[in-house]
């Protein structure tokens, strides 16, 4: 293909430019980073799904359990004629273990980034409950959202969050996340968000590093992506993923390391990786109750109540105005 046509294809498509803005960023800072949305592309969010079987990876399991045993107890609490925004359309299933507990929801309002899992999951929704009015809202949940008017007025506006993601932020900006969710859910308003518990580093470590090595594909398939989607030139065999827990910061620090010194080509920059540099990827942090408690504080949230999975891996987190 020609310059010319690069350049054309790019003013086309502003998102490559942000996209690109966003990885040259991430090299040139020492140590080079990367953020971990990055990974879910259409490959590497089935890649997610195929982690979430294996039996290593305790969250999902012990998610769906919780919920299977507590989402009559949970709507309870919620009450009747709630609107449940949900952040990422994620697995469907725990949402529908949720709904279908619900008294008279108002709407369902699943907000995700990418359209094609956003009308997947509608569609799946849309069959299980044809009464539930449902409002998708195909935008970045960490910004600022409109709600979509609901078709009546709901007695509650719930935010659910599940699957430990909040994990993925670091600790100011999970309190921003939810800050910001506190708003929209209006003072009447909760928050429910699945948490992952401390456990021993043995299990953590497992989780992340399956033996069929599903993880290590999801970790080098954000390179693959790089390549396709910025041209760039990541050798694969070259770099290997790597998860540790921190048991200080309480958290799976993931890594890219390259495994010799090389030279990467992302646009017009030329990235040098010395030997075993490592490139962090993500962090998912693990709670204890009161280090959750802590950062709902930091919030303006209070916890109201929590729920285990009958092994008490895994907590879902009922928030609250505490202010
Ligand atoms: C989707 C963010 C909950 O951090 O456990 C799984 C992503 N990364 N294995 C997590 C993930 C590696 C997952 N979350």
């Amino acid at each position: 293909m020609s310059v010319q046509a690069y350049a054309v294809r790019d003013e086309q498509r502003p998102p490559d430019n942000v996209l690109l803005q966003v990885v040259q960023r991430g090299l040139r800072s020492q140590p080079k980073r990367l953020p971990s949305w990055l990974f879910y592309d259409e490959q590497g969010s089935a890649l997610f799904e195929q982690i979430c079987e294996q039996p290593e990876y305790y969250l999902t399991r012990a998610e769906i359990a919780l919920l299977n045993q507590h989402a009559g107890d949970i709507a309870q609490v919620l009450g009747p004629d709630v609107r449940l925004v949900e952040y990422g359309s994620g697995h469907a299933v725990k949402t529908r273990l949720l709904l279908e507990h619900l008294a008279t929801p108002v709407a369902w309002v699943p907000i995700e980034l990418s359209t094609e899992p956003l009308r997947r999951s509608m569609e799946g929704m849309a069959k299980h409950f044809p009464q539930l009015p449902i409002q998708p809202l195909a935008v970045d949940f960490t910004r600022p959202l409109r709600l979509p008017v609901p078709p009546r007025a709901p007695r509650r506006t719930v935010v659910y969050f599940p699957g430990s993601t909040i994990g993925n932020f670091e600790e100011r900006e999970a309190a921003q996340l939810l800050r910001k969710m506190r708003g929209e859910m209006g003072d009447n308003g909760g928050i429910l968000v699945g948490a992952d518990l401390k456990k021993d580093r043995a299990t953590i470590e497992a989780a992340y590093n399956d033996r069929a090595g599903i993880t290590t594909a999801f970790t080098l398939n954000m390179l693959t992506r790089l390549n396709r989607e910025l041209g760039c030139n990541f050798e694969l065999s070259a770099f290997r993923h790597r998860a540790r827990y921190n048991a200080m910061a309480g958290r799976i620090e993931t890594h890219i390391i390259s495994q010799r010194e090389q030279r990467v080509r992302v646009g017009r920059l030329q990235v040098l990786f010395r030997e075993d540099e490592a490139m962090l990827v993500e962090y998912s942090c693990k709670y204890s109750l009161e280090d959750f408690a802590a950062l709902a504080a930091t919030a303006g949230l209070a916890v109201q109540r929590v729920w285990f999975d009958p092994e008490a891996m895994f907590s879902l987190q009922y928030l609250t105005r505490a202010i």
